[in-house]
């Protein structure tokens, strides 16, 4: 019998990919939000992860099982694989999870897919991580299940009679009942998500909208409490819904961006743009982070503000995601395009305005870029919470660099103070704040990036996880990390730098769409 409880993290994929090189077979660490986000506490804790280790590309499953055996030694946590066969895997995935619900969650009715045969394949999967679940964890273990692929885990978990504690986190937006209710299954996934204890939201804005849902389709709910974290009670179950914007592990980046190689580093990027301004981008090529409207956000500030031509390059890094599924290869195409007519039209002797990476870069590299921005254009249409605009104000440990960041990113209820907003529709409001953010003094960057910086380090990826672990377990998350904290390091501030960590909104806010300081959606209260 162990001695602790464990931790349990359940999620589509696996924190690893399998490759094989000369040597064999080895698990290498993979990209992504809720990666980037959970590993470091996983491995400095330890724990358990569960998830589909992707397709498998041939590779017989006892090979894969033996390669996340030593993934799990080196990596100090265990690895446990849901294998799935390849239909429902591509249903599942390909079909259910980003055919349908992504884009209906960001609001993208035009580009969802609605198939019967996708919801199978979701509900055969997720009743397929729910026997892993079963069969690896003990009633006393807690049990944190991650994001829109596996919404109906509880409910195959509760129908098998067991009780163990069990959140849920979405990393994405809850939409609003006019797009929600377009969903066949909407009924069938309401009823799922109250078999979790713990429904965590991003922004008030999820959670507002996931009750207005609940409210449209089963008006016998009865919500009660209030601030971040209140219950709903439906027949004879309570669950709690609950607001914890996700954080990043602001030291990590501090440290990376400290060190001699990435100083080396970043002046290899400011050589890429001739020792101009420049203005980055970094997203996963989707069609929810804006990419198009940025680039042609871009253009008019060079056609309306000719003083940055010849003085600014626009750095745009695309990590391919999601190949398979329909309207991602388009995209590559059409930003291509774009940048490639802007270079068209802008190029003059020795400047080029656009240079666009489509691959992703290490670590070290993105933190070079973050370091070498003058702007990070962090402009999704809309995105859960977007970990990017927080990595690039970690990374700033020179104090100085513009956030221009979209109103529609989960982000902007907590960094609204601190970073310019704007409405990622409004082509000609971004062009202005383009060429208004290449231009701030250091003064107002430095005062601007000081808010930043300081919500982002106190909201950080343990304050996170703290505070979702112990709202859903009713215990300090130190229990099932053999009584450690689970930030590696103590609690830090800088001198000198304020300690305002949970901002309301200005006096006589509007947060009317467009403005530059109003906040968009409510922000956190303490
Ligand atoms: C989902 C939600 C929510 C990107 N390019 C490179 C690279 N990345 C890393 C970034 C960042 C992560 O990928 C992307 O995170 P985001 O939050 O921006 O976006 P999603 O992947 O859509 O994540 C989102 C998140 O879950 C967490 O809850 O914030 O709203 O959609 O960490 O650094 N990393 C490296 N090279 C790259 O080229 N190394």
């Amino acid at each position: 019998m162990r001695k602790h409880a464990r931790f349990v993290v359940v999620s589509n994929r696996l924190p690893v990919v399998i490759e094989r090189n000369s040597d064999g077979l080895r698990a290498i660490p993979g990209s992504g939000g809720l990666i980037s986000a959970m590993t470091p506490v996983l491995r400095a804790r330890g724990g358990m992860w569960i998830g589909w280790p992707g397709h498998s590309d041939g590779v017989p499953e006892p090979e894969v099982l033996q390669t996340l055996e030593a993934g799990s030694a080196d990596w100090g946590f265990d690895l446990v694989p849901v294998f799935l066969p390849e239909d429902v895997a591509t249903g599942y995935y390909d079909g259910f999870s980003n055919a349908t619900i992504w884009p209906l969650f960001h609001d993208l009715q035009g580009r969802t897919v609605f198939e019967i045969a996708y919801h199978k394949a979701y509900l055969d999967a997720n009743r397929m991580f729910a026997d892993r679940v079963e069969s690896c964890t003990e009633e006393r273990d807690f049990v944190w299940v991650h994001d829109y692929h596996l919404m109906d885990v509880a409910r195959f978990l509760r129908e098998r009679g067991t009780k163990r504690t069990c959140a849920f986190f979405l990393h994405i937006p809850f939409p609003p009942p006019d797009i929600f209710m377009k969903l066949p299954w909407r009924r069938e996934i309401l009823e799922a998500l109250f078999h979790y204890d713990l429904l965590g939201f991003q922004t008030f804005r999820d959670r507002r909208n996931f009750l207005d849902c609940v409210d449209d389709i089963s008006p016998c709910s009865h919500p009660s409490g209030r601030g971040n974290v209140i219950r709903i009670r439906r027949e004879n179950r309570q669950v709690g819904l609950g607001v914890f914007p996700i954080g990043i592990d602001a030291r990590e980046f501090e440290n990376i961006s400290r060190s001699a190689s990435a100083h080396l580093a970043e002046q290899s990027v400011r050589e890429t743009a001739g020792n101009r301004k420049i203005i980055l981008g970094v997203d996963r090529l989707d069609y929810t982070k804006g990419i198009p409207h940025r680039l042609k956000a871009f253009e008019k500030a060079l056609g309306t503000h000719p003083e940055l031509c010849g003085n600014v390059t626009f750095l745009q890094i695309a990590v391919p995601s999601r190949e398979g599924v329909e309207g991602y290869l388009p995209l590559r195409r059409e930003i291509e395009q774009i940048a490639g007519h802007i270079n068209g039209r802008f190029t003059s002797s020795g400047w080029v305005p656009v240079v666009l990476m489509v691959r992703g870069v290490n670590r070290e590299e993105l933190v070079a870029h973050y370091r070498a921005a003058d702007v990070a254009m962090v402009t999704p249409l809309k995105d859960g919470m977007n970990l990017v605009c927080k990595e690039y104000c970690a990374a700033r440990t020179d104090g100085a660099g513009v956030l221009v960041l979209s109103e529609f990113a989960g982000a902007a209820a907590q960094l609204y103070r601190g970073a310019m907003l704007v409405n990622p529709h409004d082509i000609d409001g971004t062009a202005d704040a383009i060429a208004e953010a290449v231009s701030m003094p250091r003064k107002e960057q430095r005062r601007r990036m000081r808010l930043l910086r300081n919500t982002i380090r106190q909201k950080d990826v343990y304050w996170w996880m703290d505070t979702f672990i112990q709202v859903a377990s009713g215990r300090k998350a130190s229990e099932f990390f053999d009584g450690e904290s689970l930030r590696p390091y103590p609690q830090f501030l800088y001198k000198g730098e304020a300690t305002d960590v949970t901002p309301s909104p200005p006096a006589g806010s509007s947060g009317r769409p467009g403005s530059r300081t109003a906040a968009p959606v409510r922000a956190e209260p303490s």
